[in-house]
């Protein structure tokens, strides 16, 4: 059995993690991790914080404090949320471990004496103000792909793109907003260009990289690389272990991913000294490397990590590299920086970490977007979390408590209640066929469609009736049932451990689940095994409670600058009536409209809204409308007014009065 090395890609230790780092990179990998340990793999599963990096040396910065004060205050706090959704690493590290500056230096040597990493004179930027060279996120300008504005040094958050610092249009210093200049200074130099070729031909022929990844990978390496600058201007950081590097340091997506590797040998150092090289045969020999990350680190892992990897010669090149796409909430993009996310810290003040994680791997495959909403999120907990699971699980421990003493009844089986058995089997094998695979999503319905074909066959053999008719059948039925719930307690593991571990109790079983074998999941309860005591594993949401959680979990958003209201009563809002409305020719979005405001008189108004309202509906509505805005013309019709609208998005809706005020009544 090869060893399997699994990484979720490592968090930046200045930021809470959020329910999008959850679904697409430490979730997925968990759910495989827990199954493949009970299969009996010889696999672990890694992570740490990536601790150096521009942002992080930034914010220092501007706080007036050294990057490690900032690194120290969110390793915890980082690690504890993981933690607390289940996320069951061997070993969380740092990126500032001194093991990790030793396996960087070794590798940025390696690759020199290879001569792979060669040195160059290059132009780069440099603030006259702030007196210092920019590197990546110090810098922020236009993105030359996309046009995107808010592209950084390094990196376009729009078109997913890797930039070269010279590449960004318009460059502005992050700190003092001054137009840098160009100066020269030596800097390393990967020979990415060198691995065309190979990268080219692993990605092709590795059936294991999903698509997703191959084709931007395939991509970028069809639109040409380019050599990669690997070191900074700059003190925080691994330094470069090479003549002439003072003051310099090796970038931070050079080292992060060998983080990888230096936090597998971190959890093999504190195992003892006989302990020391087991590290290595994860990465070397026939050990199988497999990363989860997010979309947006995919050109970092399937090419720039690969060809390092390559270049040292020294360690196989994953075999894996699962990205998950993005996750939206309430159907907007996520965005730490605008403040519309939900964290996992607030997630956890409402509910324990099993709901999240039932939700997250259910909700779409991994490699599509996938919408987190609080509607969405309650139904399924009570659909399918509580009705579907928690109460098949339930009802049957409750009957078997209440008929047979809680004792798993002796059963004379019937083929219909020897169908159900192997259906157990059945699924028991798809399951893990499908986890093998990594359709994660499609391995819980899985376990879901058995706890709904056992919820199905409880109320069609009832036992409830059959208890005092035939018992004979409902002994049948419950020993049947009970079979069933063993199953699935055993099988929901990987994706809901807390509750698996809370059905594995009530069932009166006090083996470990984490170590059984995943095959024991068919292994019958035996006749007369007496269960434990039954209690509801969900409890329901109520529709009341629903504005308490959204309260909880949603970010409240920030309406901005304040005005007084001085200010506010500078505008002269008024009700008028449309007395006249038509299309605008040439125009898809405007209306030309004619207001009656009263004293006011008959305004022309010319309104955004011909995609919301056909100008027959408009007639005679009371509408309010902005009357002292500085009037324009546009497709030669006057403005004098503004119709006032509020935009929901794909709706758009009139403010009118509530009752009948006389035309050019005025709010105040
Ligand atoms: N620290 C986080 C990110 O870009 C970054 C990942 C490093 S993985 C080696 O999502
Ligand atoms: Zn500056």
């Amino acid at each position: 059995m090869a060893p399997i090395v699994v990484t979720s890609a490592l968090p930046y230790s200045n930021d809470r993690l959020h329910l999008g780092h959850l679904r697409s990179t430490y979730l997925p990998p968990d759910v495989f991790v827990r199954y493949l340990r009970r299969k009996g793999e010889d696999v672990i599963f890694i992570c740490a914080t990536d601790e150096h990096g521009t942002p992080i040396a930034l914010r220092a910065e501007k706080e007036h404090v050294h990057p490690k004060e900032i690194t120290d205050r969110y390793f915890p706090l980082i690690k504890g949320d993981l933690e607390k959704m289940g996320c069951s690493f061997d070993y969380f590290s740092r990126t500032t471990e001194g093991i990790h500056y030793e396996m960087t230096q070794h590798f940025f040597k390696t690759l020199l004496e290879k001569g792979y990493i060669y040195e160059q004179e290059i132009d780069l930027l440099r603030c006259p103000k702030c007196d210092k060279y920019l590197p990546d996120r110090y810098v922020e300008g236009v993105c030359p792909f996309c046009g995107y504005e808010g592209a950084r040094g390094d990196s376009c958050d729009s078109c997913g793109r890797y930039l070269r610092i010279n590449e960004l249009k318009d460059p502005k210093c992050a700190i003092c907003g001054t137009k840098p200049e160009p100066s020269k200074t030596k800097h390393w130099f990967f020979r990415l260009t060198a691995f065309e070729e190979s990268l080219k031909k692993w990605l092709e022929e590795n059936s294991k990289i999903p698509e997703n990844v191959k084709k931007y990978a395939l991509q970028w390496i069809n639109e040409g690389l380019h050599d990669w600058d690997i070191t900074r201007d700059m003190s925080w950081g691994v330094p470069i272990p090479a003549e002439g590097g003072e003051g310099k340091v090796v970038y931070v997506w050079f080292d992060a991913p060998i983080g990888y590797i230096s936090s597998t040998r971190a959890c093999f150092m504190i195992k003892g000294i006989e302990a020391q090289d087991m590290w290595r045969r994860y990465w070397q020999g026939d050990g199988r490397i497999i990363h989860f990350i997010g979309k947006d680190i995919i050109y970092h892992h399937a090419i720039f990590w690969p060809a390092m990897l390559m270049g040292t010669g020294e360690f196989n090149i994953p075999e894996g590299i699962i990205a998950g796409e993005y996750l939206t909430l309430e159907g907007k993009k996520m965005s730490k920086s605008r403040g519309w996310y939900v964290s996992i810290e607030n997630y956890l003040k409402a509910f324990d970490a099993d709901p999240m994680r039932y939700y997250l791997i259910s909700v779409a495959p991994l490699d599509r977007d996938a919408d987190f909403s609080i509607d969405d999120f309650v139904k399924r907990y009570n659909d399918e979390l509580a009705d579907v699971l928690g109460n098949f699980v339930h009802r049957t421990l409750t009957f078997i408590e209440r008929f047979f003493g809680s004792a798993v009844p002796e059963a004379r089986l019937n083929e219909n209640d020897e169908r159900m058995l192997e259906l157990i089997r059945k699924t028991v094998a798809e399951t893990a066929s499908l986890l093998e695979e990594k359709r994660f999503r499609d391995a819980l319905l899985s376990v879901m469609g058995l706890a709904r074909e056992g919820n199905k066959y409880l109320n069609d053999s009832a036992p409830w009736a059959t208890i005092k008719s035939s018992p004979e059948r409902a002994a049948a039925a419950l020993y049947t049932s009970a079979q069933v719930v063993k199953a699935i307690g055993s099988m929901i593991f990987p994706f809901l451990p807390s509750t698996s571990r809370k059905v594995w109790e009530m069932l009166g079983l006090t083996s470990d689940i984490e170590r059984l074998p995943w095959d024991e999941a068919i292994s019958p309860l035996p006749q007369g095994h007496k269960i434990g005591k039954p209690s509801p594993l969900f409890k329901k949401i109520a529709p009341q409670d629903i504005p308490k959680i959204r309260e909880t979990l949603l970010p409240r958003k920030d309406v901005g600058e304040r005005i007084p209201i001085e200010e506010f009563k500078k505008s002269k809002i008024g009700i008028g009536e449309i007395i006249a409305a038509e299309r605008i020719k040439g125009s898809r979005d405007l209306l030309h409209l004619e207001i009656d405001l009263g004293e006011f008189g008959i305004r022309s108004c010319v309104a955004g809204i011909a995609k919301y309202y056909a100008p027959d509906e408009l007639l005679h509505k009371r509408v309010a409308v902005l009357m002292n805005v500085q009037p324009t013309t546009l497709f030669g019709f006057k403005s004098e007014v503004m119709i006032l609208a509020a935009d929901g998005g794909d709706k758009v809706a009139l403010l009118s009065p509530d009752r009948v005020v006389p035309s050019g009544s005025q709010v105040r």
